[in-house]
């Protein structure tokens, strides 16, 4: 009888188990961004939102921000609401970096070879990066309220990959783009990777912006 009981239980276990296995990481979705010129945009923050946004997982993968030959790396960072991120300083010189965007002010001296503590971001929103002691320095958070986003790489595509197939609310930023971020809903098929496209205008590039921290110190 106890035997029996416990081999249904465990073809239950097993049988549930099944669909959840191979439907993780099953779809994704393929995201080409390009300028209004037509050339691809790298460096484009792309999120995607399930509709009805309930029980998306917590974030666990803190993030970093290396400061390195005067300039913070990388440029654009995308987290997760309540993410941790680390400032490291790998140069010989001091920085002091801050942020005024209400999404997340602070103010972090750092010297270099020493670790400072993580900063929570918990509230989504844009943060600008700058440091007090060197102008030029400039990099951008995106904060999210979702786990599912991906950066474009030089070929201005962004590939992030969804827990399940449905329709989703994909935004797409760039730090330097002309209006509001650009939203469209997509519907995600369970096999392979859906395409997307999107088109972002951006604003002329001020030298300092298209560069930043280059230059002298
Ligand atoms: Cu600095």
């Amino acid at each position: 009888m106890n035997t029996i009981f416990r081999s249904i239980t465990l073809a239950a276990v097993s049988l549930a188990a099944l669909p959840l296995a191979s439907a993780a990481g099953a779809a994704a979705i393929a995201v080409q961004v390009h300028d209004s010129s037509g050339k691809p945009l790298a460096d484009v923050v792309v999120t995607a939102a399930p509709d009805g946004n309930a029980g998306l997982p917590q974030p666990v993968k803190p993030a970093e921000i290396e400061q390195r030959g005067l300039k913070f790396l990388p440029l654009v960072t995308v987290i997760q609401t309540g993410s941790q991120v680390s400032f490291p300083n790998f140069d010989k010189v001091k920085h002091h970096i801050y942020s005024f965007s209400p999404a997340k002010k602070f103010d972090q001296k750092l010297y270099s070879g020493v670790a400072a503590s993580p900063q929570v971001f918990d509230k989504a929103g844009i943060v600008v990066l700058g440091c007090n002691i060197h102008d030029r320095m400039l990099a951008y958070i995106k904060v999210v309220d979702t786990p599912f986003f991906a950066k474009t790489d030089a070929a201005g595509v962004a590939r992030i990959e969804l827990p399940a197939a449905g329709k989703y609310t994909l935004t797409s930023w760039h730090f330097n783009m002309l209006g509001a971020p650009a939203e469209q809903s997509v519907a995600v098929k369970g096999e392979g990777a859906t395409a997307a496209s999107v088109k972002l205008a951006l604003k002329p590039m001020a030298p300092d912006v298209a560069a930043p921290g280059a230059g002298a110190p």
